[in-house]
């Protein structure tokens, strides 16, 4: 009998960030009750499976991926009683809710580190990485993926710990199995609660290499790469299947892990249709190209001939073994129309809705993140006190601080690159704080929220928010965007994006333009005969010999 088809293959996936959604009580902060306001704007864009990024009782010095007790909801966002009736909701409304799982760290306020960090002989000891020091200094080079050294000595003991990320996320130690069973039960907990699954954050990094080598010391970075070492560890799959036979295997869940460090071979390890192990992973390729000598840290523009390779490795690598994630967008990542596109007032829209026909007529999960149907733009802020992630103020103290850079140097890679730009409140309406709050807003809004927000997209049909609905609408009427094999053309070309989708009795053509100068479509065998336009961003016919500025076209025959 033939398997059933998972539901997650075929859903639309939104991703909210609860601190910057929608305030309901006036302090500032987005909340549980104010994503219950907006239930209805979401089932209306086409939303079927919702990822709530944490919002367990965190400490929030990473913006709730550091926490504290991971079966409480945090204060700032309301009560276990106000989370029970959004799932409720969200189910009634015939859609889903995927949690975050944030278990390669806690937060330093956790009971268990409070108890780990009192005594070398204190049972809790061996739930975190402890280590003496290394004559007389860190254990090894590692830098925290947040600037810095990721070991910070604890004067009580006289041991480091571990921590990734910052010095309030010490690292859990997965070789406890201990560790692991505490995990499992709490997921079970929430599992048992209705859940639909989880987005599983950096799980490629719960395995580290036994002897924490040191990492290569790269130019920019006084600390070592310790990723090597950390990533795609010696145990992970070992921790993963037994993840999976211990509680993923239990529920009727979506999973899809972050997959720091992670390519398609290794993907394909984690979330291959046999592996045992998650749904589908995140890989970050596409995200990170074009580094500069400090890393994310830099204003390169994104090559797009990189861009395709990337993209189509991933679409043909996964073809009949596993199921890609397709995003533009998350918490981390600055804003896809000012990165990828083109976000002046000309070309913000049309470019924003050419990136949607690009990305999500591949193969895969589509994820669309808060603002994004809106083709919110980044944050432009001139001041650093505007800025609230860790990462920005620690990379800006070691650099700028540390006289690396110049203030002006720093602000411009912090404003093209730095995670906040995603992290603005959603724009909503025209009216103060764009109707995300009545309060003061815990981050400032973006100043272009009197003329980018959804009150006015909602009410026009040649909008970003209508033509992410008509997309996604299409999107799950057509078998061969669903199931179709991929191919790139024209690999080489600097300005076009272009490849064929084929199967179930249908071939399509997506042609993209991601310049503002018209391009000639010149593609072997093209135009086929009966080829009828399927989906453009321009509204009116598209011209099958060449493409206007941003324009983007899918042609379909068969
Ligand atoms: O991020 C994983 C992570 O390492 C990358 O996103 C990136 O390296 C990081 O943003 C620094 O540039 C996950 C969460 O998505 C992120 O929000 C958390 O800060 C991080 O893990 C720690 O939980
Ligand atoms: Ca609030």
């Amino acid at each position: 009998m033939e398997k059933k088809r998972e539901w997650w293959k075929d859903s639309l996936v939104y991703q909210i960030y609860p601190r910057s959604f929608q305030d309901s009580n006036g302090d500032g902060i987005g909340d549980l009750n104010g994503i219950r306001q907006r239930l209805s704007y979401l089932k209306d864009l086409g939303v079927d499976v919702i990822w709530l990024s944490p919002v367990y009782q965190s400490p929030n010095d990473d913006n709730g991926y550091d926490i504290s007790d991971y079966q409480a909801i945090m204060e700032e966002f309301g009560t276990m009683e106000d989370f029970d009736a959004l799932l409720g909701e969200i189910h009634g409304l015939g859609m889903k809710l995927v949690m975050d799982l944030v278990v390669n760290h806690t937060s330093d306020e956790h009971p268990w580190f409070q108890e780990s960090r009192r005594s070398r002989e204190n049972p809790y000891r061996d739930y975190y990485i402890w280590k003496e020091p290394k004559a007389g200094g860190m254990p090894n080079n590692w830098a925290s993926r947040f600037r810095g050294p990721a070991w910070t000595r604890d004067e009580d003991t006289g041991m480091y710990y571990l921590h990734i990320f910052s010095r309030k996320q010490p690292d859990l130690n997965w070789e406890n199995p201990q560790v692991r069973k505490k995990i499992y039960e709490m997921m079970a907990w929430w599992g048992n609660k209705g859940i639909d699954g989880f987005r599983m954050d950096v799980i490629s990094m719960l395995s580290k290499d036994p002897a924490y080598p040191d990492g290569e010391l790269k130019e920019g970075n006084p600390y070592g790469d310790g990723q090597p070492y950390y990533a795609n560890g010696p145990r992970i799959h070992e921790f993963l299947k037994e993840m999976n036979r211990e509680v993923l295997s239990r529920f009727d869940w979506m999973t899809v892990g972050e997959g720091v460090g992670v390519g398609t071979k290794e993907a394909l390890e984690y979330a291959g249709f046999d592996s045992g192990e998650l749904n589908m992973m995140f890989h970050f390729e596409h995200m990170e190209l074009c580094p500069g000598p400090y890393g994310k840290w830099n204003t390169n523009p994104v090559d797009l001939v990189q861009l395709k390779a990337v993209l189509s490795c991933w679409q043909q690598e996964l073809e009949d073994r596993a199921w890609n994630s397709l995003f533009w967008e998350n918490h981390d990542y600055p804003r896809a129309v000012s990165r990828f596109g083109n976000d002046s007032p000309k070309y913000r829209e049309l470019s924003a809705k050419m990136l949607a026909i690009c990305l999500y007529l591949m193969k895969g999960t589509p994820y669309v993140y808060q603002g994004q149907e809106l083709a919110m733009t980044n944050c432009g802020f001139d001041r650093l006190e505007d800025f609230r992630d860790i990462e920005i103020h620690q990379v800006y103290e070691e650099m700028v601080g540390g006289g690396k850079l110049s203030h002006e140097e720093m602000m411009g890679y912090i404003r093209h690159t730095g995670r906040d730009n995603a992290r603005t409140p959603m724009q909503w309406e025209d009216s103060p704080n764009g109707g995300f709050t009545e309060g003061t807003p815990w981050i400032p809004v973006n100043e272009n929220y009197r003329t980018i927000h959804a009150r006015e997209q909602m009410g026009r049909e040649d909008s970003v928010y209508a033509f992410y609905q008509k997309l996604f609408r299409l999107r799950k009427a057509s078998r061969v965007v669903r199931e179709g094999t991929y191919r790139l053309l024209l690999p080489e070309h600097p300005g076009l994006f272009v490849y064929e989708r084929e199967g179930e009795g249908e071939k399509m053509l997506v042609a993209c333009n991601f310049t503002s100068d018209r391009q000639e479509l010149k593609v072997p065998g093209w135009p086929w005969q009966e080829a009828k336009l399927w989906l453009g961003n321009y509204g009116s016919e598209s011209d099958m010999a060449g493409l206007r500025p941003y324009e983007g076209a899918a042609w379909i025959k068969g």
